[in-house]
């Protein structure tokens, strides 16, 4: 018998919403479950204060309709994160995606049952089978909330920055403590210090940021933007990571020290992640590296009045964006202000919670509210927290209990039937996401039309092919810096207990997109089609 779908998609955020469009245009009988009440995904949940995307606002968005590139206005060069919802909105009305959305409705396991070739998918809103499960459940979508005891018996109110109350949360006249120092806590701090009577950071690893140097976008650049598209558009395709900017072919230790300085100086001054473009090999060679490492650190100590909060604010241990490079907008100034206190959590450890507010190794902070800004159960959380089951009825959590194996981040050997947009060892959070998402969505799109034609209706990885591509994952992520920063989410190394596997594909976009595209092409090599 044939099932009720031909496939089900989990998540409607950027990957979801473009996945069910191009279902649609397959004729395919399609639904999408989301947890949330409305369209968004990570941005339904991240509405902490000062939440904005780190990409720029022209191209964080999708690329495959040329007419909705058109009509579509950005107001700010970064977009907050009521802009992306209400884009994401238009989508969903645009291409008439909402009558197959089921809101409010979360997934609670899903297993293949190999006798008919289809997935029993489980939900808070019942049982429904399909022959395709599509997970689109984005990579920073599990909240982190850190086991510190005594988090029960605070007396005042606590708060996950990924879990944000949609009501808003009303700081003024409060003593606020914020715990972490990653690309969120650096976009809050400012916001929630102008708001709050007293703010508290709890800072476990200094980070480096640039100036993101936000502001409205004038008619005249949106509409330079939009006359430009198919060049940004080819851009982001050949590029490492999906960004329209081209990276510079020149070493940073190319240059006389002063003509280095003013480069950086230059890339500082237009702000934004393309700082690290400056240079070629900003990611690739320890020594390069450290010139922009160094400068970065000479503006936090520029910036900072206090030289001790200053020392404390300057990373030490790991190189400029060996993990996630936040950007800001007045971060390092807030350090300025009378009523903002940095605590330095390696220094002196958070060692309880009490109901007065946070006891580390040197006394009580008293706070009424705290945030969690301590970020993610990052690639694999949102996939584990499906509860996934296979054809042999293996679990995916006993599969993955050393860490995550995928082939091209796209299918899972035992796992038949199933597509993993952005998964594990696929570049996503080192890319632009929304450039990332679409061609995944398009590459499984390809691959179900070839399945179709072929008459076949079921693949799954081969456990070689999983094999090897874990092998080059990991390659490739040697050839950078990245793995060198032992406190990156990129490994794991956020969440106590966590298996260390470096999980973002560090290959670069255009590279991975020309192995897809060829898998594709040889008939999918690397999975069985039957
Ligand atoms: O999370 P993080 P995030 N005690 O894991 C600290 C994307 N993003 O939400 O570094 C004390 O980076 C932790 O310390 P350490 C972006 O890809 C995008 O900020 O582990 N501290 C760290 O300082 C980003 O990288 C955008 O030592 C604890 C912080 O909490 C990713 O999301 C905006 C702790 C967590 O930083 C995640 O960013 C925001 C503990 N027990 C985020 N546990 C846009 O583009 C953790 N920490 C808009």
């Amino acid at each position: 018998m044939e099932p009720e779908f031909d496939a089900v998609v989990i998540g409607a955020g950027f990957a979801g919403l473009y996945m069910l469009h191009r279902l649609r245009k397959l004729g395919m009988r399609a639904v999408v479950l989301e947890q949330g009440d409305g369209v968004g995904g990570t941005w339904y949940w991240n509405r902490y204060p000062g939440a904005r995307c780190d990409s720029e606002s022209y191209y964080y968005c999708y690329s495959f309709s040329k007419e909705l590139e058109q009509e579509w206005t950005w107001t700010e060069r970064y977009p907050s994160h009521p802009e992306i919802r209400a884009y994401l909105e238009h989508v969903t009305d645009r291409f008439g995606l909402r009558e197959d959305i089921r809101f409010g409705v979360r997934v609670t396991g899903a297993g293949f049952d190999e006798d008919t070739r289809t997935w029993t998918v489980d939900s808070t809103s019942g049982e429904l089978r399909c022959r395709f499960l599509i997970t689109a459940v984005g990579c920073l979508s599990t909240a982190n909330v850190p086991d510190i005891p005594g988090l029960d018996s605070f007396d005042g109110r606590w708060f996950h920055t990924g879990r944000w109350p949609h009501e808003g949360v009303d700081v003024r006249g409060r003593r606020v403590g914020i715990v972490g120092t990653g690309s969120t806590g650096i976009q809050a701090i400012p916001v929630v210090a102008e708001q709050a009577a007293h703010l508290t950071v709890f800072q476990r690893t200094a980070n480096y940021s640039i100036p993101a140097r936000n502001g409205p976008l004038a008619a005249a650049e949106s509409d330079a933007y939009k006359r430009d598209y198919a060049e940004i558009r080819e851009v982001q395709a050949n590029s490492t990571n999906g960004h329209p900017f081209v990276v510079s072919t020149q070493s940073a230790l190319e240059p006389e020290p002063a003509e280095r300085e003013r480069i950086y100086a230059d890339a500082w001054e237009r702000g934004g992640l393309r700082f690290r473009a400056a240079f070629s090999d900003v990611l690739a060679d320890a020594d390069a590296n450290e010139t922009a490492s160094d400068f970065i650190r000479d503006r936090i100590r520029e910036v900072v009045d206090d030289p001790e909060t200053a020392e404390k604010l300057v990373p030490t241990d790991h190189g400029f964006a060996t993990k996630r490079p936040p950007i800001d907008t007045h971060y390092f100034e807030t350090y300025n202000r009378d009523d903002v206190e940095l605590v330095d959590v390696r220094a002196t450890p958070i060692e309880e919670i009490v109901p007065e507010g946070v006891r580390t190794s040197d006394g009580v902070y008293e706070l009424d509210d705290i945030v969690f800004a301590t970020g993610f159960d990052a690639l694999t959380g949102p996939l584990l927290g499906l509860n996934l089951t296979g054809s042999d009825g293996t679990s995916l959590r006993e599969l993955w209990t050393y860490g995550p194996r995928t082939y091209l981040g796209l299918g899972i050997h035992g796992f038949p039937n199933l597509f993993t947009i952005t998964g594990p060892f696929s570049p996503s959070v080192l890319t632009n996401m929304p450039t990332s998402i679409e061609q995944h969505v398009d590459w499984i799109a390809r691959c179900l039309e070839h399945l179709r034609a072929q008459g076949v209706d079921r693949i799954e990885a081969e456990r070689s092919a999983e094999i090897a591509w874990a092998e080059h994952t990991q390659e490739a992520a040697d050839a950078t810096l990245l793995p060198r920063a032992s406190s990156s989410w990129y490994l794991g190394a956020n969440v106590p207990g966590k298996p260390k596997v470096f999980m973002p594909y560090a290959g670069g976009f255009a590279r991975y997109t020309r192995t897809c595209d060829e898998v594709a092409t040889d008939g999918y090599r690397g999975f069985v089609l039957t």
